[in-house]
């Protein structure tokens, strides 16, 4: 793999226009270029998607963009993931296995998807629950799959729901 391939100040700038712009196939341009020239994942993820992400956050806080331009960022963003599938699940299996999910209330799943995406590009069944995932069924699911690790995603802290623990630890 070429370490040399990143994001850098250049291809940030341009992405980052295109996606504020809505415009997905030069986002995807950009994405699949990165990609075919291997760049490190979690470099793609973290360089571009994650930091383009919170750009779009403190533009929304700062009323530069509207809530359209936002949802329209995120859509973008989570379809432009799936382009490192092959590069994530190509990776020889260990037999561990994770789980990911959102909290109940918690309707950030960008970052979970992308952790339970890290785990897969080293190895393990990455299983990621989604947006505000009942408590009962996460605890269901945590029994069925008998995972080596549990892991909670949320960017509200009042999303921390005492509930969840309590089940997990029933
Ligand atoms: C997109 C977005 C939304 C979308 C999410 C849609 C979706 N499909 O995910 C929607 C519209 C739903 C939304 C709603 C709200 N949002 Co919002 N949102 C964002 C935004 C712009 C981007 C989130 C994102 O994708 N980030 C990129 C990912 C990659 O980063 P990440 O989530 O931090 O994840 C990384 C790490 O945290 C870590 N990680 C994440 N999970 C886990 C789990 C484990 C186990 C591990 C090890 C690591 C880990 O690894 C990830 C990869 O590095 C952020 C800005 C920001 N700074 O993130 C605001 C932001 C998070 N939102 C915010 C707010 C206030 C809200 C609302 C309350 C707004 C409102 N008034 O309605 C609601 C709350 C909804 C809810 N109950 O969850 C604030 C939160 C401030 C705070 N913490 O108090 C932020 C920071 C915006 C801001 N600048 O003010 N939002």
């Amino acid at each position: 793999m070429d370490k040399d391939i990143r994001v850098d100040e250049i291809i940030y700038q341009e992405y980052l226009k295109a996606l504020l712009a809505g415009k997905r196939m030069e986002c995807r341009d950009i994405v699949q270029n990165l990609i075919d020239g291997s760049i490190d994942i979690k470099k793609l993820y973290s360089d571009l998607f994650q930091r383009s992400m919170y750009t779009v956050g403190e533009l929304w806080e700062n009323n530069k963009i509207t809530v359209a331009h936002e949802h329209l960022a995120t859509a973008i963003t989570e379809s432009l993931l799936n382009l490192a599938y092959p590069a994530i699940f190509a990776s020889q299996h260990t037999g561990r296995k994770a789980i990911i999910s959102c909290s109940v209330n918690e309707y950030h799943q960008v970052g979970g998807k992308m952790v339970a995406d890290i785990f897969e590009l080293n190895g393990w069944e990455g299983h990621f629950l989604g947006a505000n995932t009942p408590a009962e069924d996460m605890a269901r699911f945590i029994q069925e799959v008998n995972p080596d690790v549990v892991g909670l995603s949320l960017s509200i802290l009042s999303n921390i729901d005492n509930r969840t623990f309590r089940i997990w630890i029933c």
